[in-house]
């Protein structure tokens, strides 16, 4: 008889994770409960993805001979992890879990008396991030990642990167004018996901997003085929078009495996060793797979480093002072005219997903345009996308969308007009709107907005050297166009916000 229990969280769907021992030690406790499901409005999709993606894993570690004491969704049952595992307490001796993404949930186990085990999931150990952090004014990715390449021997000839240099990343800035491309690999859903899905339906229907066309896999084997899928047929493009937007591909060359790799179902090193074994066998070129190793072994570690080297104080960050609400379009696209957030927010609610640039310089630079607060945005993107957890998801609305951490990851805010838009797809070809105007009713609100957060930060990012170029340009325009274009900004707020655009109050998230 086992004599210690095993929680297993959702995100947490791997056989090697530290807390399960061997059958005869450890008995697994996993649990769908409401706090997890509700803290933030999870998208149903999501909530769908874990919940099946659990109960495969229980049956798994059932066959592999575990006792799994699994707790289906009920509405009316315990409503946290905690309750939960509080009724097995006298069973067992010791209760243990792996230390979790969330700082949230990783106090609750804490304070609940949990031996918790570091994550080995990982590439590089948090005490290892802290060591290379420490003492450093800069914390630079580009650093770390050049660290973990040496370490773990990928893409390296000696001690030398493989095709000379670290970054390709200059490579990887093509429009895509060709045919649609075909997208992840979907699976159909088997009988357990068939009953998720019923079962999501009817318990969150209140939820931003759609079950309709559910094809996310739920097993290890799944996960794998997909990201075989992508290594056949995506990666070789993957680079070059990494930046690209389309009206009518919502997929392009991205992988989608983060959905499976978040949540335990696949291992990162895994993915690196045999993404470089495609340009070693002549099949995908160098940008391509430097650019989907630097996004696992250099973004992915590198972020979940910094979350845990600066939280709590990280969450309460607001550099910039942002203080207005997220537009109502966030939540349902029709309320906008703007085509490319049209675009990101529908794919967002059909999908559970959408691609790194339209999170980055859609809907993240509209929100640093318009000065939406840090909080808000993180708890849009942690509710609607299916790969959010907040180890990855902060870093990335605080450090790279926000620029609340003043530049603690981007060394520049990530602000752009609807130029960049044009230039990268063809949305602006469909909007009502055109990116070449900046007054008038057919002008692109990005475009006033703009230079409305270039004077209003003046005082922080004049003297930034990859920025002094725009200041330079705004200090070159005519007053008249100056006052136009902020003329045109207070118009836009005012039309999402209402009168006066100023000072709308942060409401309480709850
Ligand atoms: C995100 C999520 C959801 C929707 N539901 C559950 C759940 O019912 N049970 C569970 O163990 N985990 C769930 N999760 C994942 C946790 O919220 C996640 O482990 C923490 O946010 C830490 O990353
Ligand atoms: Fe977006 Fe502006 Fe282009 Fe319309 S014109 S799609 S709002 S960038």
């Amino acid at each position: 008889m086992a004599t210690t229990l095993a929680l297993v969280l959702g995100d947490q769907l791997s056989f090697d994770l530290s807390c399960i021992g061997t059958p005869d030690q450890t008995d697994i406790l996993m649990a769908e409960v409401a706090d997890e499901a509700q803290y933030v409005p999870h998208h149903p999709k999501k909530i769908a993805l874990i919940f099946s993606a659990m109960r495969h894993f229980a049956q798994a570690l059932r066959e592999r001979g575990y006792q799994v004491h699994y707790h289906a969704y009920q509405s009316d049952g315990p409503r946290s992890i905690v309750a939960v595992l509080d009724s097995y307490r006298d069973q067992y001796d010791q209760i243990q879990a792996t230390h979790c993404g969330e700082y949230r949930l990783q106090q609750q186990l804490e304070q609940a008396g949990l031996t918790l085990l570091p994550d080995t999931r990982f590439l590089a150990t948090l005490e290892q991030f802290r060591g290379w952090a420490d003492g450093r004014k800069q914390l630079r990715m580009e650093f770390f990642y050049r660290e973990m390449r040496k370490q773990y021997g990928l893409l390296m000839e000696g001690d030398q990167p493989t095709g000379g240099q670290w970054n390709f990343d200059a490579d990887n800035r093509e429009k895509y004018t060709g045919d649609p491309s075909d997208g992840p690999m979907r699976f159909e859903p088997d009988a357990i996901t068939q009953e998720v899905l019923e079962r999501v339906g009817q318990q969150f229907p209140a939820h931003f997003g759609t079950l309709d066309n559910y094809w996310f896999g739920a097993t290890h084997a799944d996960a794998e085929r997909a990201f075989e899928h992508f290594i056949q047929t995506q990666l070789p493009d993957f680079g070059r078009y990494q930046d690209a937007m389309r009206q009518d591909d919502d997929w392009l060359f991205h992988s989608c495996i983060s959905i499976y790799l978040n949540i335990g179902l696949l291992n990162p090193l895994d993915l690196c060793r045999r993404a470089e074994m495609e340009y070693r066998t002549g099949r995908a070129p160098i940008n391509a797979v430097e650019g989907f190793i630097r996004q696992i072994l250099g973004w992915r570690e590198y972020v979940r480093g910094i979350y845990w080297l600066c939280m709590p104080e990280y969450a309460e960050l607001n550099g910039l002072d942002a203080q207005r609400t997220l537009p109502d379009f966030y939540w349902d696209e029709t309320k906008t005219e703007m085509n490319c957030v049209r675009q990101a927010v529908r794919l967002t609610r059909q999908e559970a997903w959408s691609h790194h640039i339209l999170r980055l310089m859609v809907t993240g630079n509209l929100a640093l345009l318009l000065g939406v607060a840090p909080k808000h945005l993180a708890h849009w993107y942690l509710a609607v996308y299916a790969d959010a957890f907040e180890w990855v998801e902060l870093p990335n609305v605080l450090g790279m969308v926000s620029h609340a951490d003043g530049g603690y990851l981007g060394s520049k805010p990530y602000a752009a007009s609807g130029k960049y838009i044009s230039r990268q797809g063809d949305y602006c070809d469909h909007c009502r709107y055109s990116p070449k105007q900046d007054v008038g009713p057919k002008a692109c609100p990005m475009n006033a907005l703009y230079w409305d957060f270039i004077a209003r930060h003046e005082d922080k990012f004049a003297r930034h050297p990859r920025m002094a170029m725009m200041y330079r340009t705004w200090a070159r325009m005519k007053p008249e166009k100056r006052e136009a274009l902020l003329a045109q900004a207070q118009q836009t707020l005012a039309s999402i916000y209402g009168e006066p655009a100023g000072d709308i109050p942060v409401l309480e998230l709850s």
